[in-house]
């Protein structure tokens, strides 16, 4: 044995044996109590993750947010008493033991899964299977592109997994571990629980195969060793620390162990063991301690663990305050997620040279000029694509492609793994130092779902650039073109979504998705050309509101509002030409990002809306969500249905998005009212 831990361990006698039943049985009750989780998981890795926590993993739970702490990632979510039992062991000041008592109740910082904020040490949510693994891989990542910057003296640290055959299964995870393999992150060490159980039983059930083979097809280290040997365990980290590859250590381990009558089967899997269970495996493990109860030595060995790296981390505090001045201020600006000095006046100078020369530009262009503009004056942008890069124009003069071999780079050529892409993207934003981008069409947000769901619920500034967002992408036809998506999207919790009308408002946008910490943000774009609507040079973002009135009604009062987003603010634009020359005062309100218009008062919506005019909503999409602002004498018009391949400007004719039936749904609402 190699640390401080062990010697203090062994010195008041305490074995690798007695600490992990400490987790089992803190896992175990805590799940009997609540009568609800999952045992047999904490139970079955408790030997793998007391080698990892008392001999390998650099952190300090009296500053769990020490930039150069290893990263542990609890992928198989569901067991997330292991995770929170370590913390408590540990010392985590905040995971008391009435925390952990109160596990999955209202209010407990122990919620069912890991959740991101709610636990210092809670590096990631976990719980949807195959997350955590990917996401890991974008911490992973982001420690090489760190390194790279700062160097290893302020920058040295690994990621450690413990995945099960769940995560492995997901079709995610072929994605994160193909990424891993090809960009030889080998600080990334994978603990996979393999116990041979699901749900629904014996893997056997479902799968057959050769994991240690598909990893090392991916460019993997591999090694097989049975968990529940701690020297084992210890033999394969140490090893796996020195490969120049990312490692999988399959651990074979019992589900449920020390349970007589459950170990090794799916009853242990999701339900308490049981009272009577309880009672027997305290007699097979030799625990005769009451519940929540650990033995005076016991805890002391454990307190040592979490005392381990303080030298560690003191030298590295040390080499923190020797560094130069610009290097450290630029370490702790961008760790702490600060923007840097002057970026808004760059982009301010753009706007202005957009105003002058009111380019048309399809808004995925905008997006790509905007893009050169912030990636020179905010070098912790890290760009990416899944295999779009041409057509969602992520890629600027400043981000060069990362590698294998060169991690000096800002780009990231995720191939086509979009759900893999996002994930990472998670992982890059959760470690630190960076803010993630990437590009695909917009329809492809379906495939990064469900990282772009845990993107809103941890809070993290991740920019997701959407391309090709309607019927306008033409030809491609329907398979590509979005039309129930920027509603599922609007409908997450804490996800902004932009939609914006020309050059300036991309600018506007890309703005706002920056400014905002802890909100991830898509920014739908066109394929086509849009003419430039914001003529003027404001100095104030227009879009931060989120809508504003483009153009008021001339002469006439407002009797017409048309809100619009997007491609189809130019449309309402030309209907509004049309009612104006009827006489008819119309205005045209542009709804760039209707989550920000939602936060604005009273006064501002019912200024911006016109409540007492008829109002007609555009968007190509389907209308769901639009009654809202249309009201009830309100019309919408967009899709009905999937689109169809034909050039853009013949769809927009077939399925009567133009300006003539804006118009005819306006006159008509008002005759009905005359
Ligand atoms: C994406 C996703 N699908 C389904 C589930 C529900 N679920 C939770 S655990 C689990 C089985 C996982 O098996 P394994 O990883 O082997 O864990 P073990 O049984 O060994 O604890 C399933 C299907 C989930 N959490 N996430």
């Amino acid at each position: 044995m190699n640390a401080i831990a062990r010697e203090t361990a062994d010195a008041i006698g305490v074995a690798d044996k007695d600490m992990a039943n400490a987790l089992r049985f803190i896992a175990a009750d805590a799940v009997q109590r609540a009568e609800s989780g999952h045992p047999g998981m904490p139970m079955g890795m408790a030997d793998v993750a007391t080698v990892l926590f008392t001999r390998f993993l650099k952190f300090n739970p009296a500053d769990p947010e020490w930039q150069d702490r290893d990263r542990f990632v609890l992928s198989a979510g569901h067991g997330s008493m292991l995770l929170y039992g370590l913390l408590h062991l540990t010392g985590y000041e905040d995971v008391t033991l009435e925390e952990i008592r109160n596990f999955r109740q209202l209010g407990s910082t122990t919620a069912g899964h890991p959740e991101y904020g709610h636990m210092p040490g809670v590096e990631t949510t976990t719980g949807p299977l195959g997350q955590g693994i990917t996401t890991a891989v974008g911490m992973a990542l982001a420690e090489q592109l760190q390194q790279n910057r700062y160097g290893d003296s302020l920058v040295d640290h690994h990621t450690y997994v413990i995945a099960g055959d769940g995560c492995l299964m997901e079709g995610i995870s072929q994605e994160a571990i193909s990424l891993a393999g090809h960009l030889k992150l080998n600080k990334l060490i994978v603990l996979w629980d393999d116990n041979s159980i699901s749900i629904d039983g014996s893997t056997d059930l479902s799968v057959s195969d050769d994991q240690a083979k598909r990893f090392e097809a991916s460019g993997w280290a591999v090694n097989a060793i049975d968990g529940h040997d701690p020297e084992a365990v210890a033999a394969a980290i140490t090893a796996a620390k020195g490969n120049d590859r990312p490692t999988l250590i399959a651990c074979r381990t019992i589900i449920g162990f020390g349970s007589p009558n459950k170990a090794g089967t799916a009853s242990t899997h999701g339900s308490p063991l049981g009272h009577d269970e309880i009672a027997a495996s305290r007699e097979q493990l030799d625990w005769p301690h009451e519940p929540f109860v650990i033995p005076e030595a016991i805890g002391k060995a454990w307190r040592a663990a979490g005392e381990r790296s303080r030298p560690a981390y003191e030298a590295w505090q040390e080499r923190l305050q020797q560094a130069k001045q610009e290097l450290r201020d630029e370490f702790l600006r961008t760790s702490k997620g600060v923007l840097p000095a002057g970026w808004q006046a760059d982009l301010d100078a753009f706007k202005r040279e957009l105003a002058e020369e009111q380019p048309a530009l399809a808004t995925r262009k905008a997006s790509g000029a905007t893009l050169k503009v912030l990636t020179n004056s905010i070098p912790e942008l890290i760009g990416g694509s899944a295999d779009l890069t041409g057509s969602v124009n992520t890629k600027t003069p400043d981000t060069l492609p990362i590698s294998a071999d060169d991690f000096s780079g800002r780009y990231i050529h995720y191939g086509v793994r979009e759900h893999a892409m996002a994930a990472v993207m998670n992982g890059i934003a959760l470690h630190g130092g960076f803010i993630p981008y990437g590009g695909t069409f917009l329809v492809f947000a379906d495939y990064m779902r469900a990282a772009m769901r845990l993107s809103a619920l941890m809070g993290q500034r991740v920019i997701y650039v959407l391309t090709h967002d309607s019927i306008g992408l033409g030809e491609d036809g329907p398979t590509h073109q979005p039309v129930e998506t920027l509603p599922m999207l609007r409908a997450t919790p804490n996800f902004n979504v932009y939609r914006p009308a020309d050059a300036m408002e991309t600018a506007e946008c890309w703005a706002l998705a920056l400014e905002d910490g802890d909100t991830p943000s898509g920014i739908a774009l066109s394929r086509q050309t849009l003419p430039a609507l914001r003529t003027d040079y404001s100095e104030e973002n227009l879009s931060a509101r989120g809508a504003y009135v483009l153009a008021e009604a001339g002469k006439a009062p407002r009797k017409v509002t048309l809100l619009a987003t997007g491609s189809e603010v130019s449309l309402a634009m030309a209907a509004r030409g049309i009612l104006e020359a009827k006489g008819i005062g119309t205005a045209v309100v542009s709804m760039p990002c209707w989550e920000r218009f939602d936060q604005q008062d009273a006064d501002y919506k019912a200024e911006v809306l016109g409540p007492d005019t008829v109002r007609v909503g555009v968007e190509a999409a389907v209308g769901f969500g639009w009654d809202r602002y249309v009201g009830e004498r309100g019309a919408f018009i967009g899709m009905q249905s999937f689109g169809a391949s034909a050039p853009a400007a013949q769809l927009y004719e077939h399925f009567g998005i133009t300006a003539e039936a804006i118009v005819e749904a306006a006159t008509t609402r008002l005759d009905n009212e005359e």
